[in-house]
């Protein structure tokens, strides 16, 4: 046993250095963390391949066709779940898409004593793998408007309600004959009454994937949803819950037909959307949405048709048709997000943590030298 007087070899480390160890490791950490946090936001299934970009569709989309459904249906007033004008309006729906030769069948269900439809088309026999959808009712309430006395007031939802609509009847006249048995068209009810009353948001999707057969929820590739599509200055940040796969097709798609000005290249919020049901089941989905921030009359008297244009309608049927007749005949399929996706938000909060115990770790390592 060595004498107390003669202790053990240490290793000789620079004064400075050894000082410097725990920062020096905690910067290392920090580091190791960020990189971790930084994920590209276009992956490889966002690049355009020379074949797809060479391939690329030229649409047929007509957004001033597009701007008169909006129109017409703002011309039944607001329409909220169970109303009269919500009936008119679905009425409206259904002819437009029968006229296109569609098969149209309402599915009912009841909310809350109140009697809701959700419009489902499609071609031929009910078995399309690609699903486009939008809500078709209108908030019941302008909670979020300027003037308190309007704020209990229904609004008109040209923008927040109708321009998803019109969008999806417009692709349903010009979609091309041999895919349209590969597409479904959803116009769903009851998206946007949530705090009203004891209303939750998003029923009429959640009511679609509830009684969705087993069969059916493994053979549909993508849902596509439309929501608040119209406005004139449209500005589309990516939704942050959408599949990233899909989302980077249908952004790769929007960059080769010039509309980078309006599917912009940013991680925008997570929104309860319609979208979300089926992601809950494993449906690779997309929102399109304007948000981060809302357009300023978002929830007000003010969404009105004046504020949305036949352009940006345009510029959104346009790569939605272009997305669907690339991937009608393809095998593509859309992998679900890594969970390794959540890390970013993961690091955040674990960063401090984790460097305050490198730091002890490393304290407790010299004092015990
Ligand atoms: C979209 C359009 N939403 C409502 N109108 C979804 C939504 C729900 C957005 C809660 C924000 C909060
Ligand atoms: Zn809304």
């Amino acid at each position: 046993m060595p004498p107390l007087s003669d202790p053990a070899p240490q290793r000789i480390v620079p004064e400075s250095l050894h000082q410097r160890r725990p920062i020096i490791l905690s910067l290392l950490s920090l580091l190791l963390l960020l990189t971790m946090m930084i994920q590209p936001i276009t992956g490889p299934a966002g690049r355009v391949s020379p074949a797809v970009a060479a391939a690329i569709h030229t649409p047929l989309f007509d957004g001033d066709r597009a701007y008169e459904h909006l129109v017409q249906q703002c011309d039944f007033g607001p329409r909220p779940p169970g109303s009269e004008n919500l009936s008119l309006c679905r009425q409206y729906i259904v002819d437009r898409l029968r006229d296109q030769g569609w098969t149209v069948e309402l599915q009912n269900f009841t909310y809350h004593e109140v009697a809701c439809s959700n419009v489902i088309a499609y071609w031929g026999t009910r078995n399309a793998t690609l699903i486009v959808g939008a809500h078709y009712d209108t908030r019941p309430v302008a909670d979020h408007d300027p003037a308190p006395e309007n704020r209990s007031r229904p609004i008109l939802g040209a923008n927040d309600g109708a321009s998803g609509t019109a969008v999806i009847l417009e692709l349903a006249r010009i979609l091309p004959e041999d895919i349209r048995s590969d597409v479904e068209f959803v116009l769903f009810d009851a998206e946007d009454s949530g705090y009203y009353q004891d209303w939750s948001w998003i029923v009429g999707s959640t009511h679609y994937v509830d009684v969705m057969p087993s069969n059916r929820r493994a053979t549909v590739r993508a849902m596509v949803l439309l929501d608040m599509v119209g406005d004139a200055e449209l500005r589309l940040p990516r939704e942050g819950c959408s599949t990233r796969s899909l989302q980077d097709q249908i952004w790769s798609i929007a960059s080769s037909l010039g509309h980078d000005d309006v599917f912009l290249d940013t991680l925008g919020a997570t929104i309860l959307d319609d979208h979300r049901p089926f992601l809950d089941i494993g449906i690779p989905a997309v929102d399109i949405i304007q948000h981060n921030p809302f357009p300023w009359y978002w929830h007000t008297l003010e969404d009105t048709p004046d504020k949305c244009s036949a352009d940006s309608l345009s510029a959104v049927g346009g790569v939605v048709e272009t997305f669907l007749v690339e991937t009608a005949h393809s095998e593509t399929t859309y992998p679900p997000n890594s969970p390794l996706s959540d890390l970013p938000y993961l690091g955040i909060l674990a960063a401090p943590v984790f460097i305050l115990l490198v730091v002890i770790v490393v304290r407790r390592r010299r004092t015990s030298l």
